[in-house]
């Protein structure tokens, strides 16, 4: 792995494979055609697709060492993170935001999906155990952004819970089962609950 540390004294592990094979990983001096703001690395940080933050985006890097993880560890490996964290599949809802009151009719639902091409995104109908139903995908600029999706929605009068979920390239779901960000990142769906008039 690489175990890279930072000015701030922040150390993170990496495996060596996400560097090497086949990934877009780079030392970014820019963004947006800017240099980088301090609060994301300023003058030089990691950016690692496919891994949480805390074991690939060292901000305000100094140091790469190349070695192995039975040998060095990285900041959050002691306090029960796990040392490979490659991202889940996951996605959510932006509108309409919890309890909001809706008009009927078409009823715009939206939110984005992380994870690589051709994903799917699908919504739970109205009712709770309703089927899940085929959600539009925009247009990405490359498999490793967030995308937006749209549902519209021909919402009936009341209440409504809703959800999202994605499924990969391979068929693979994303896990209903809820779980806490320790020790490799959440799991469960997002849901809203809607009033329709
Ligand atoms: N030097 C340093 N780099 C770091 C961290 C940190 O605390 N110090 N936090 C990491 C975590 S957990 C995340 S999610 C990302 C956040 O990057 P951002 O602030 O640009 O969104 O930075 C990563 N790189
Ligand atoms: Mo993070």
């Amino acid at each position: 792995m690489v175990l890279s540390t930072s000015e701030d004294g922040m150390t993170i592990s990496t495996p060596l494979q996400n560097l090497t094979q086949g990934t877009d990983a780079i030392l970014a001096v820019a963004m947006n055609g800017q240099p980088l703001p301090v609060q994301h690395g300023f003058p030089v940080r990691m950016v690692v697709p496919g891994l949480y933050g805390y074991v690939s985006a060292t901000k305000w890097i100094r140091k790469m060492k190349v070695t192995r993880f039975d040998r060095d560890e990285a900041y959050w490996t002691p306090r029960g993170y796990a040392a490979k964290a490659p991202i889940k599949i996951s996605s959510r809802i932006d509108v309409p935001t919890s309890f909001a009151q809706a008009e009927g009719g078409q009823e715009r639902r939206g939110g984005r999906r992380l994870g690589a091409d051709p994903w799917r995104l699908e919504g739970r109908g109205a009712r709770r155990q309703g089927e899940w139903v085929r959600a539009r995908l925009a247009g990405a600029p490359n498999e490793d952004t967030w995308v937006q999706w749209v549902y519209e929605w021909d919402a009936e009068p009341g209440n409504h819970t809703i959800e999202c979920r994605v499924i990969d390239g391979e068929g693979r779901e994303q896990v209903e089962q809820r779980a806490k960000i320790r020790p490799d990142g959440t799991t469960g769906l997002d849901s809203k609950n809607v009033t329709v008039a």
